[in-house]
C-alpha cells in the first residue's frame, strides 16, 4: 500500500510541471516566435513558334527573366521568384524565415533596413532568425536574378496582435 503513495506523488508533480509549461508557453504569446516557409522557385514556360511567335522585346536585365531562342520551333521563357512575395508579420516578433532552395545553384540575398544577408542553395533549408523591431516595408532581394526575385517583408506597428 505504501508502494502507491509515491507513485501518487509522482504524478501529483508531474500535473504540476504540466501547467507550469502550458502558463510560460500563454504568458510569452505576445513576443512569439513567427515562422514563416519560404522557397526559392523558377518558374518555367514553354511553346512552339507555330503557335505563338517568339518575343521580339528583350527581358528586363538581370537573370531574373530568361528567353531562349526556338530550338526545333520551341522556345522557353523562365522567372525566379522567392515564395510567398509578401510576408507579415508584428513589429516586436522574432522572425524565422526557413527558406527551401529550389531551383537556382544558389541565391545571394538581403533583407533591406535589417542588416541581414545569407546565401539560400539548391535541396537546403536557410534559416534566418531577427527581431523584427522596425516597422515598414522591406525587400528580401535576390542578388543572383534581379529583379524579379525579391518578396517584400511588411511590419506591421499596430496595436492590434494576431
Ligand atoms: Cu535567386
Amino acid at each position: 500500500m505504501n508502494k502507491h503513495i509515491p507513485l501518487a506523488g509522482a504524478a501529483l508533480l508531474g500535473s504540476l510541471v504540466l501547467t507550469g509549461s502550458v502558463l510560460a508557453q500563454s504568458s510569452s504569446t505576445s513576443a512569439a516566435k513567427r515562422t514563416i516557409y519560404m522557397s526559392a522557385v523558377e518558374y518555367k514556360g514553354s511553346t512552339t513558334v507555330d503557335k505563338e511567335a517568339f518575343p521580339t522585346a528583350a527581358p528586363p536585365a538581370g537573370r531574373g527573366y530568361k528567353l531562349t531562342p526556338p530550338v526545333d520551333g520551341r522556345w522557353e521563357n523562365s522567372t525566379y521568384r522567392y515564395e510567398p512575395g509578401l510576408i507579415v508579420v508584428n513589429r516586436g516578433e522574432l522572425v524565422e524565415l526557413k527558406i527551401w532552395g529550389v531551383n537556382g545553384a544558389k541565391h545571394d540575398t538581403t533583407i533591406e533596413g535589417y542588416n541581414q544577408a545569407f546565401v539560400v542553395k539548391r535541396g537546403e533549408l536557410t534559416t534566418i532568425t531577427f527581431k523584427a523591431d522596425k516597422p515598414g516595408i522591406f525587400r528580401i532581394i535576390c542578388h543572383d536574378h534581379a529583379p524579379s526575385m525579391e518578396t517584400q517583408l511588411l511590419v506591421l506597428d499596430s496595436k492590434t496582435r494576431r
